[in-house]
């Protein structure tokens, strides 16, 4: 396989060349190994029990049922909630491990940490409800976790941050019977109702798996982002270089890869610490020189402007370099592949986090009541890797420099300015025209699909069509690849989104942060919602959402709470359903005409921005403008 045809990413494309120069796999090679079986792509398998596996024939799927009777509507149904459950378990369990620190830093238990943004933690408070005038941070706070923890817990009612859904849309959940209670019984019961002999009725598994997902993004998604600003600041825009090239020959280079900022936050104190500064340069190196990847990366990049070195199908190959003197994960996302690579170059892999450990890495716990004792001998390997480096070392070169950090609070601030404020611009100029429409792209690479290369076309023929471009995760660090992050990229945009771009000084694509930061992208269009003259309730909104290169369960579930909330979504590379199935014309549309969103499927990026631009075109005839 043509390494260009691999890839879209340059840097990534030259470290696969170097890969097969020095008999290294990756996952672009084993995916080219690993033919997907059509069976479990179509989603026709069940393995719900023992008296199977069973498997359905895509081609023919009402023929046959499993041994228990399960139609293939039932077996795609359990399978997809099943990912939605999982997807939305790893957002909310990153969630409350961040309502514990927070929790634990307001009560004195933790002295690392602070509550960085204070304003933060009023606005936050302020919108649940919760009294602070008056009051000092450590009592806002404090009824904060305590509310906050129902988001988790809660057997009964509405989680607390149903009170930012716009009306509209709470009405229709209301009426449909999903508005999410806490996340643990979302999740149990869609684990429960999945299991053999339960729920065999593909309708009744999706309303679950709505309310499931929406327990995720209204839940464990918002309040991770939430807490995250709240104890290390709200991102606002900074200029910040990406790709491989942030990699320096000269200096010890550590990456932080994963999905919690505070493993990364307290790096960022260690690699600043006089007397390992001092050990690097006897070592030989410059200093120490950190930088990320995939989500935490995408969160230190729009927090503190921490360079970033790419994004997930990127992990491996950057390894190839020779340069990377340490590379420490956390959770998500980690492909086990980097253990046999890390190998390859004498890079120490460094897993730290209780619930993720690797074979053939070495597990440094990180405590957050000691995080030093972790971060510090990070940094110490590092060291000792650099001074006894004995590979080759590539490092290719380029580093696009792009503006991250745009917060929904900073968007507000940015398009009404300190008077104005609010929503009013962005809507008024949707109205008007200028501006056709908001579309969210997110999601990961993946190797099945040439990296990057989706996103990047499809962003680019949806801001020539006039569409703001909104980047979560893989596809932000895709697209800052590509320099569409920086203020002269508005040339890419048609001639309305152009002139928005030009006055107020902004790219036309704005990344947001990590994936559990799509929660941000649900605040702005409840308040494009709550600006008014957009309609009621989100599935109003001249909105669309994609995930044109996706691979995690993960994706799946926000696919599922964007569609609950109301907004059309389309994923790319392979849809788990088959096509002219009920299951699939449910997904498809009976969801819509239920009044919230809907999925669909495009593989080619061009005739997936032009769907979107139809619903975007449809929504807008609808509100008559
Ligand atoms: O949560 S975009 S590959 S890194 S799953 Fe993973 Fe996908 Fe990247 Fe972050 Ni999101």
């Amino acid at each position: 396989l043509d390494p260009k045809d691999c890839t879209a990413c340059d840097s990534t494309s030259q470290m696969i060349t170097k890969a097969r120069k020095d008999g290294v796999i990756l996952h672009f090679d084993r995916a080219a190994d690993m033919k997907a079986c059509p069976i479990g792509a179509d989603s026709a398998c069940c393995k719900n029990c023992f008296m199977g596996p069973c498997r359905l024939n895509p081609r023919d799927p009402y023929k046959k049922a499993g041994v228990c009777g399960a139609t293939i509507d039932t077996i795609m149904a359990r399978n997809f909630a099943r990912a939605v459950a999982a997807g939305a378990a790893s957002h909310t369990d990153h969630g409350m491990a961040m309502l514990e620190l927070f929790r634990d830093v307001v009560n004195g238990k933790v002295l690392d940490y602070e509550i960085k943004d204070e304003f933060k933690l009023e606005r936050v408070a302020k919108s649940l409800d919760i009294e602070t005038e008056g009051r000092t941070p450590k009592e806002i706070a404090t009824d904060l976790y305590k509310q906050l923890e129902s988001t988790y817990t809660q057997v009964d009612g509405e989680i607390p941050f149903t009170k930012r859904v716009p009306q509209g849309t709470l009405d229709t959940w209301r009426k449909l019977g999903i508005v999410p209670r806490g996340a643990m019984r979302e999740i149990m019961e869609m684990m429960h109702r999945t299991h053999m002999g339960v729920d065999q009725h593909y309708k009744n598994i999706t309303k679950q798996a709505s309310r499931t997902a929406l327990s995720d993004g209204w839940g464990g998604s918002m309040v991770s982002t939430e807490i995250s600003d709240i104890l290390f600041g709200t991102p606002s825009p900074i200029n910040v270089g990406v790709n491989m090239g942030v990699l320096k020959e000269d200096m010890v280079n550590i990456i932080i890869h994963g999905h919690e900022p505070n493993l990364f936050e307290s790096m960022l104190v260690s690699v600043n610490e006089k007397t390992l500064v001092e050990s690097a340069v006897a070592a030989g190196a410059k200093g120490i020189n950190l930088v990320g990847m995939c989500c935490s990366g995408a969160e230190m990049m729009s927090r503190h402007g921490v360079p970033h070195a790419g994004n997930f199908s990127s992990t491996e190959a950057i390894m190839v370099t020779g340069a990377v003197d340490a590379m420490a994960v956390d959770i998500q996302c980690i492909k086990q592949g980097l253990a046999a690579v890390a190998q390859c170059y004498d890079t120490p892999l460094i897993t730290t986090n209780t619930r993720a450990h690797i074979e053939g890495a070495t597990h440094v716990e990180f405590e957050e009541h000691n995080p030093s004792a972790c971060t510090d001998e990070i940094v110490i390997k590092a060291i000792t890797r650099f001074k006894n480096r004995r590979h080759e070392i590539e490092i290719p070169k380029a580093v696009n420099d792009g503006v991250q950090g745009f917060s929904h609070e900073y968007i507000e601030y940015m398009l009404g300015g300190a008077f104005r404020g609010g929503y009013a611009p962005l809507n008024e100029n949707i109205i008007n025209g200028r501006i056709r429409g908001v579309a969210g792209v997110v999601g990961c690479t993946n190797p099945r699909v040439k990296q990057d290369d989706s996103h990047v076309k499809l962003v680019k023929e949806l801001i020539k069509n006039d569409v703001l471009v909104l980047l979560t995760g893989c596809a932000q660090i895709a697209l800052a690849k590509a320099g569409f992050s920086v203020p002269e990229a508005a040339h890419y945009a048609g001639p309305g989104l152009q002139e928005v771009c030009e006055t107020v000084g902004m790219p036309p694509v704005l990344g947001l942060g990590s994936c559990v930061d799509n929660s941000r992208i649900l605040i702005a269009a409840s308040a494009m919602v709550a600006q008014g003259g957009l309609g009621n309730s989100i599935a109003d909104l001249p909105v669309a959402g994609a995930a044109p290169e996706y691979m995690s369960e993960k994706a799946i579930a926000i696919g599922q709470y964007f569609v609950a909330s109301g907004v059309y979504t389309v994923f790319g590379v392979t849809f788990p359903t088959i096509e002219d199935t009920k299951f699939h014309n449910y997904l498809f549309d009976g969801l819509e005409s239920e009044g919230i969103g809907k999925w669909d499927h495009a593989i080619d990026p061009i005739e997936m921005a032009h769907k979107m631009i139809a619903h975007i075109d449809k929504k807008r005839k609808e509100l008559g403008i």
